[in-house]
């Protein structure tokens, strides 16, 4: 894993570190160990949404765990798949390309979005398989790099695409092919919007792991993981619903909006609670409930008002 300063960054245009760690305390969060700030202004810019919105008072999940526990289907099934079969993938050179309604369309090289304005936020993840971790990710809003392509009054969705690279994702090659590639993904403008969704660069004070999405993924703290797609290279601003991996695989299992509800049992099992990893004591059998929205609906309960959140699962 790369120390977090991005090899192209001159020294200059990196946060000193009392501001971040001001910034830091600020946000409140707990991660020990943080090697240095975020890039860009030298000043933290004002935050856009409530402080306790991006953090949460729980311990963290031990970095081990956070980095050999995943699920990233290009390069294989198993939990243990992606941290042993990511070592060829190849995270630099990477651009991400930003197009369809937009009125300023634009391929972002890797350096610029590592320069944009980071930020430590900690985060709770809640899996559709019922586990969940607590991640100190490192990212920026979202809305900042939407905010620079402008979308058009046309543009009501958000769609995302994983690179494809058989040569170095042994998911994508193999004889068995568990989903159809690119992995793709999609949130509403207005979710995609809201403060609370970034794009991550980094997790525990360094740039991303590959298993964990390296160069950039996405996190959307109140939907199941499967929503946060990893190592984008593709954000099309749309008109209609964009489709989804996990809903074309199986449209009675997995929604479009997957906001987390334990009021809503996955056609398969409950929903109702869940394992943090690495708790449960000896017996490991504790699970805690499952919160609506996975504790963020104070922040994001009212983009649903009106909605059927059952018929939209
Ligand atoms: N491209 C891609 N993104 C993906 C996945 C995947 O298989 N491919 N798995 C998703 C699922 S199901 C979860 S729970 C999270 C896991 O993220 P983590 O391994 O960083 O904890 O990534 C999501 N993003
Ligand atoms: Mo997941």
């Amino acid at each position: 894993m790369a120390a977090y300063r991005p090899l192209h960054i001159p020294t200059s245009e990196i946060t000193p570190r009392e501001i971040y760690m001001s910034r830091r305390s600020f946000l409140g969060t707990a991660a020990a160990g943080l090697m240095l700030a975020g890039s860009g202004n030298a000043l933290a810019a004002p935050l856009t949404a409530s402080p306790s919105a991006f953090k949460v008072d729980e311990p963290l999940t031990p970095k081990e765990a956070v980095t050999t526990y995943n699920n990233f289907y290009e390069f294989g099934v198993n939990k243990e798949d992606p941290s042993q079969n990511a070592g060829a993938f190849k995270p630099t050179p990477w651009s991400v390309k930003v197009e369809g309604m937009v009125g300023k369309p634009k391929e972002f090289g890797l350096d610029e979005l590592m320069k944009m304005q980071l930020e430590e936020r900690t985060y709770r993840l809640r899996c559709v398989e019922g586990w969940s971790m607590v991640i100190p990710w490192i990212g920026f809003p979202l809305s900042a790099l939407l905010d620079q392509v402008e979308p058009l009054g046309s543009a009501k969705y958000v769609a995302f695409e994983t690179v494809v690279r058989p040569e170095e994702m042994p998911g994508q090659s193999g004889f068995f092919q568990p989903l159809s590639w690119p992995y793709i993904e999609g949130l509403r403008l207005d979710e995609a919007r809201h403060p609370l969704t970034i794009l991550a660069v980094g997790l525990y004070g360094e740039t991303l792991p590959n298993q964990n999405g390296a160069p950039i993924r996405l996190v959307v703290p109140w939907k199941y993981g499967f929503k946060s797609i990893k190592s984008i290279v593709k954000i099309s601003l749309v008109e209609k619903q964009p489709e989804t991996t996990w809903k074309n695989a199986n449209a009675r299992e997995y929604g479009f909006y997957s906001n987390v509800n334990p009021a809503v049992d996955h056609p398969r099992w409950s929903q109702a609670t869940e394992q943090r990893i690495g708790e449960g004591g000896f017996f490991g059998a504790a699970r805690r409930p499952t919160l609506p929205f996975n504790g963020y609906a104070d922040q994001v309960a009212s983009l649903y008002s009106g909605m059927d959140l059952k018929a939209n699962y």
